[in-house]
């Protein structure tokens, strides 16, 4: 089979470095050698990890809109990068390649969702499912965010909830239609740490979403069944396309300590390979991130022993969603 793969070292998402050096991590640590000799796949990649330094304007002050909390961090830097991902990812999708995306931080899923999107409804004229793996629910508008941090928000100009305001075109202004997934589409699973705006707005949304206490409360093998089923793709249905995004920090900082915001009370390594197991066995997966690894986060060391027990975390997730554990 055929893999494109991105290595994306971006961090202006958030406000913590480190993240952007997770791409070279992961592939120093044999992920992409064990793709190709292992499982298979035949990988495209320009043997690069991007850092988009071309496309960061020389100045992005904070961006106050009317009624927000906080002002938007480099929403300009984000915005121009995240265009920028989007075509690299629609150029490996719309030649037929299943795309991986390693992150850098969950702001880039704007641009990694936004390329697929587009290249589904072009080769299959059809819909794209979302499942975001996380601890937080990514859904902040520029106005319910307390944070300012655009990692908090991708979902939000993805589904449509947030667009670019008349004011400032040029912030997320490259968004079309074709770019954006349906709330109905979309699937959450890890939830546990998600501000009260979020909450409202996924429920006045009506977003299918499974908390830690959904996984504790049914197993996580019932939630796949259930998440898979509401997205059309359990057995006997149709199926659609399916992008996995999938946030390490929604695995328990005790196997994934190495990321910028580590909630308590997350996914075993089991669980979170096991989703990746059943979304492969769909055989509907068209893309996947890998994201928010970061390999110094607050003073830990980059060869520390939780820096290297989350990257082999990571390389696990992204080996169980291609096909690892197939007998
Ligand atoms: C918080 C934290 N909801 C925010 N979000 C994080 O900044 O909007 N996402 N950490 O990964
Ligand atoms: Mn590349
Ligand atoms: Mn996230
Ligand atoms: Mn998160």
């Amino acid at each position: 089979d055929q893999l494109g793969v991105v290595g994306v070292g971006f961090s202006g998402g958030q406000t913590k470095p480190g993240v952007d050096a997770a791409p070279a991590a992961l592939i120093e640590a044999g992920l992409l050698d064990s793709l190709s000799n292992e499982l298979g796949y035949t990988i495209h990649h320009d043997g690069k990890v991007h850092n988009y330094t071309e496309y960061i304007p020389p100045s992005d002050p904070p961006l106050q809109t009317a009624g927000a909390r906080a002002p938007m961090l480099k929403a300009l830097t984000v915005s121009n990068v995240t265009k920028a991902i989007a075509d690299q990812v629609y150029e490996h999708a719309s030649q037929g390649r299943l795309v991986l995306t390693l992150g850098g931080d969950h702001s880039i899923a704007i641009g990694t969702i936004a390329g697929t999107a587009k290249a589904v409804r072009e080769r299959l004229g059809r819909e794209m499912a979302v499942i975001w793996i996380d601890a937080h629910a990514d859904i902040n508008t520029p106005e319910s965010s307390g944070s300012g941090n655009i990692h908090g928000m991708p979902v939000s100009y993805l589904t449509g909830l947030s667009k670019a305001p008349k004011e400032n075109p040029e912030v997320f202004g490259w968004m079309k239609d074709e770019n954006r997934i349906n709330v109905s589409k979309l699937v959450y699973i890890g939830l546990r740490d998600v501000d009260i705006p979020e909450k409202k707005i996924l429920r006045e949304n009506g977003i299918k979403a499974f908390s830690m206490h959904d996984v504790d409360k049914y197993g996580i093998g019932r939630v796949m069944e259930m998440a898979l089923e509401h997205l059309n793709c359990g057995p006997g249905q149709e199926g659609m396309p399916i992008h996995l995004s999938f946030d390490v920090d929604a695995l328990d900082p005790q196997v994934a300590p190495s990321t910028g915001t580590p909630v308590r009370g997350g996914l075993t390594l089991r669980e979170g390979d096991f989703i990746c197991e059943c979304i492969h066995e769909t055989g509907c997966l068209v893309a996947m991130d890998l994201v928010e690894v970061n390999t110094i986060v607050e003073g830990v060391e980059h060869d520390s022993f939780g820096s290297m027990e989350t990257v082999r975390a990571g390389c696990s997730l992204v080996r169980c969603a291609l096909g690892e554990s197939l007998l």
